[in-house]
C-alpha cells in the first residue's frame, strides 16, 4: 500500500521524506535500550505508515481525509494512518495516563488490552511489561523509563564528576554462633564494654564501628548470633569485604557457624577463622579444626584459603595476629573507592526516634557524605540534618567505609536500602514519591491476594486457627527478625499472622487495630504512652513488652502449644481371653476371662478380636474377682467382666486392653 501511494503522488519528494523518516526510525530503534524484542519491528513493518506534513495524530480524521482526497482529487495531501511515537513508560502506569501519552482515548487502550486478553478499567495500574507490549502492539516504540532509578540519574547527571579511587578501610563482618564471643572480641579491640549493656547478654542489632588499630583502620560489623537474625547476618555478609568467623573453642561448629560459612561463601568473600575462648580449660583445638574442615573451611596450614587464629577475647590473646591477618587480606583485595564523588552507601539499621524522627545507620561505600546533603534511601528522602559517628560525636562528613548515624530523612528506610546523594532536591522527592507509590501498590496487592487463594483459605478455615500479632519494635532489623521468627512458629493447625509490624512506640492506632482484629501486641524495646495504655486497658488489649527476642519466641510458642488440640495416644495395657460366658438376668452377659499378659483396670478400654479381626471397641461396665468389684487384675489371674452396651461375646474371643492418654503436641 505504501508503494501504491508513493506512486500516486509526487514521488521524488515523498521517497526522500520516507528515507529521512526511516532513518529516524532506525535511530530511535537503536535508542530503545531495554526493549530489544524484534517482534515489534515485524509488527511495525505491517503497520501502515504514511507521511503527512500536517499530521495531528488523529487516525480517524486522517483516514477520512485520505478517502475524501481520493474521491475529490483536490487539495491533495498524503494520507497518514498512524504516527509512531516514542513512549516512555515508568515501572507502573495508570491506563488513562498511558492513553494520554499515546494521544488516544482510554477506551482505545482498554479495547487493545482486551484483544491481548486483559480486562482493565480506566484507573487500573499496568505494570511496565504489559504497558510496553501494548505500546508496541499499537505500533509505537516503548522505552522503559528510568525515572525511578536514581543510580542511572546519578550516572547521567554526574558522570562528568570523576574522582580518583583511593585505598579504603576494609569492612569486616564478625559472624558466628550465639555467645561465641563476637561482641567481646570487638569490645577488646575497641576497648569498650558493649556486651555489658546488652539485654540478655545477646546482640540483637547490627553494630557498625570504625576502629583505628596499630595496624590500620578497619570497619567492623558486629552481627547477632541468635538464629532469629538470619536476615541481619545475610545483610552483614552482603556489604562486607572479609568475614571473621568466631568459633568458641569450648563449643565448636554450631548451626549459626554453618550459616555464617554459607553467607560468606554466597558473598564470595574471604573467611578468617578466629577460634575464641582459648583461655578456657578442657578445649581441643584440633577437634574444632576438624569440624571446620568438614564444613569445607580449610586452614592455610593445610593449603586452604582461611587463616585460623586462636584468640581469647577475654584475655586479649592472639588479637594482634588476627588484626594483622585482616589487614593482610585487605591488602590483597586492593580495596579502593572514589572519595570526592556524591556518596553512595547502605542502610545498616534504622529506627524512629521520638525526639529525632527517623534515624539511620549508614555505611558509606563510595564518595563522601556531607551534613546537609540531599539523599534518597528506599522510599524515604531528605536533607541530612545531623551526622554522628559510632561514639555519638557530631561529624561534618564521612568517606568510604565509614559508618554514620544520620537524621533528617522523611521516613524510616529499611535496612539494606541503598542510600544515594541526589544533588537535585526536586528529583529526590520525585524518586521517593514514585517509590512510595510503587510500595503502596505492592502492599495492596499483598493485602488482597488473588481470589482463588481466598477461597482456599476459606476451605481450611474450620481446621486452621489464626493467631494474630501486631509487632512494634525500636529498629527495623528486629522488626524483620521478630516477624519472621514468629511466622515460622505457625503449624498446620495454627497460623501465626503478623497483621501489622512497624518501627516506633505503640500508639492508639495499634490498639484500635488490635480491638478490631483481636490481635495481641508485642512491643520490643518500645513503650506506649499513658493514653495508649489506658485505651488498651479499657478494651482488654494484651500488650507484651519485651527486650529479648528469645523470650518472645518462647512465650508465643508456649501459648500456641496450649491452643493446639490435645493429641490422643493409645497405650496397650494387656491381653485377655474369654473362657466362659455367664448370662445373668437383669445384669446381662458376664465374660469369664483369663488375663494372658499385662493387666486390666476398671477404667480400661477394650477391643474384641475374633479370628484376628476387630469386632468391637468400647468400655468396661464392671470388673470383678469372684463376687467383689476390683480396680485391677494382673496377668495369670481370672476375672469376670461385663462390657458397656455389648453382649455378643463368645468363648475364645481375645480382648486387647488399652488406655488413651491425652498429650500436648509439641511444635
Ligand atoms: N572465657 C572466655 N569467655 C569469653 C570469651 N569471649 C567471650 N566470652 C564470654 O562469652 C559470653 C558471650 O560473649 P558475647 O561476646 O556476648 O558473645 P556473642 O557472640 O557476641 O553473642 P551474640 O551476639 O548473642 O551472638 C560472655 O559471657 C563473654 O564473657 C573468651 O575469650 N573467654
Ligand atoms: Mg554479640
Amino acid at each position: 500500500m505504501l508503494n501504491k501511494y508513493n506512486k500516486s503522488s509526487n514521488e521524488k519528494k515523498d521517497i526522500k521524506k520516507l528515507n529521512i523518516f526511516n532513518k529516524n526510525l532506525t535511530q530511535l530503534e537503536k535508542k530503545s535500550s531495554k526493549w530489544k524484542d524484534n517482534s515489534y519491528k515485524k509488527r511495525r513493518s505491517n503497520t501502515k505508515t504514511y507521511i503527512n506534513t500536517n499530521n495531528r495524530g488523529n487516525n480517524r480524521i486522517k483516514s477520512k481525509n485520505y478517502k475524501n482526497n481520493k474521491e475529490h482529487k483536490t487539495n491533495f495531501q498524503i494520507p497518514t494512518d498512524s504516527i509512531i511515537k516514542n513512549i516512555y513508560i515508568p515501572e507502573t502506569i495508570i491506563v488513562s495516563e498511558l492513553a494520554h501519552k499515546m494521544s488516544v482515548k482510554s477506551s482505545v487502550i482498554i479495547k487493545n488490552l482486551m484483544k491481548l486478553g486483559q480486562m482493565v478499567t480506566i484507573n487500573q495500574i499496568l505494570d511496565q511489561e504489559t504497558a510496553m507490549i501494548l505500546v508496541e502492539e499499537m505500533g509505537h516504540i516503548a522505552h522503559a523509563s528510568k525515572l525511578n532509578d536514581p543510580e542511572s540519574f546519578l550516572l547521567t547527571e554526574y558522570n562528568n564528576i570523576t574522582s580518583e579511587s583511593l585505598v579504603r578501610a576494609p569492612i569486616v563482618t564478625i559472624m558466628g554462633h550465639v555467645d561465641h564471643g563476637k561482641t567481646s572480641l570487638l569490645d577488646y579491640i575497641r576497648k569498650t564494654n558493649v556486651v555489658f549493656n546488652e539485654a540478655g547478654g545477646i546482640t540483637q542489632h547490627i553494630g557498625a564501628y570504625n576502629v583505628t588499630t596499630n595496624h590500620g583502620s578497619i570497619t567492623f560489623l558486629d552481627t547477632p548470633g541468635h538464629e532469629a537474625f538470619t536476615a541481619m547476618r545475610a545483610r552483614g555478609a552482603k556489604v562486607t569485604d572479609i568475614v571473621v568467623l568466631v568459633v568458641a573453642a569450648d563449643d565448636g561448629v554450631m548451626p549459626q557457624t554453618r550459616e555464617a560459612i554459607a553467607h560468606a561463601k554466597i558473598s564470595g568473600v574471604p573467611l578468617i577463622v578466629a577460634i575464641n575462648k582459648i583461655d578456657k580449660l578442657d578445649i581441643n583445638l584440633d577437634r574444632i579444626k576438624q569440624e571446620l574442615i568438614s564444613e569445607q573451611v580449610i586452614p592455610e596450614e593445610y593449603g586452604g584459603a582461611s587463616p585460623f587464629i586462636s584468640i581469647s577475647a577475654k584475655k586479649g590473646t592472639g588479637i594482634n595476629t588476627l588484626l594483622e591477618n585482616i589487614l593482610l587480606q585487605a591488602e590483597l583485595l586492593e580495596l579502593k573507592a572514589p572519595v570526592s564523588t556524591p556518596a553512595k552507601g547502605v542502610i545498616i539499621e534504622s529506627r524512629l526516634d521520638k525526639g529525632k524522627g527517623p534515624v539511620a545507620t549508614v555505611l558509606i561505600q563510595s564518595g563522601t557524605l556531607h551534613r546537609s546533603d540531599m539523599v534518597v534511601a528506599g522510599v524515604s528522602y531528605g536533607r541530612i540534618r545531623s551526622m554522628l559517628d559510632e561514639n555519638g560525636k557530631s561529624i561534618l562528613e564521612a568517606g568510604p567505609s565509614i559508618p554514620v548515624e544520620i537524621q533528617g530523612l522523611t521516613e524510616v528506610p529499611s535496612s539494606g536500602d541503598e542510600l544515594l546523594v541526589i544533588l537535585n532536591e526536586k528529583k529526590a522527592r520525585e524518586i521517593s514519591l514514585f517509590r512510595q507509590g510503587k510500595f503502596r501498590d505492592f502492599k495492596l496487592e499483598k493485602q488482597h491476594p488473588p481470589k482463588s487463594e481466598n477461597m482456599f483459605n476459606n476451605i481450611n478455615e474450620k481446621e486452621l486457627r489464626n493467631f494474630l500479632i501486631i509487632i512494634k519494635t525500636d529498629v527495623h532489623g528486629s522488626r524483620e527478625a521478630l516477624t519472621e521468627s514468629l511466622k515460622n512458629l505457625s503449624t498446620n493447625k495454627i497460623k501465626i499472622q503478623v497483621i501489622h509490624n512497624a518501627v516506633g512506640n505503640i500508639n492508639e492506632s495499634d490498639i484500635n487495630l488490635a480491638i478490631t482484629s483481636k490481635a495481641i501486641i508485642i512491643g520490643f524495646n518500645v513503650q506506649a504512652d499513658a493514653s495508649t495504655r489506658k485505651l488498651a486497658q479499657i478494651n482488654g488489649i494484651n500488650i507484651r513488652y519485651h527486650n529479648i527476642i528469645y523470650n518472645i519466641i518462647k512465650e508465643i510458642k508456649s501459648e500456641i502449644t496450649n491452643l493446639l488440640p490435645l493429641e490422643k495416644k493409645e497405650n496397650l495395657l494387656g491381653l485377655a481371653e474369654i473362657r466362659q460366658i455367664i448370662i445373668v438376668s437383669k445384669v446381662g452377659t458376664i465374660a469369664g476371662c483369663y488375663i494372658l499378659e499385662g493387666l486390666i483396670r476398671r477404667d480400661s478400654k477394650i477391643r474384641i478380636l475374633r479370628n484376628k479381626s476387630m469386632i468391637w471397641t468400647g468400655e468396661l461396665d464392671s470388673l470383678k474377682r469372684f463376687k467383689d468389684n476390683v480396680k485391677e487384675v494382673k496377668a495369670g489371674f481370672e476375672c469376670g467382666i461385663s462390657l458397656k452396651n455389648y453382649n455378643e461375646i463368645i468363648i475364645g474371643d481375645r480382648l486387647e486392653i488399652f488406655e488413651i492418654h491425652e498429650i500436648t503436641k509439641n511444635i
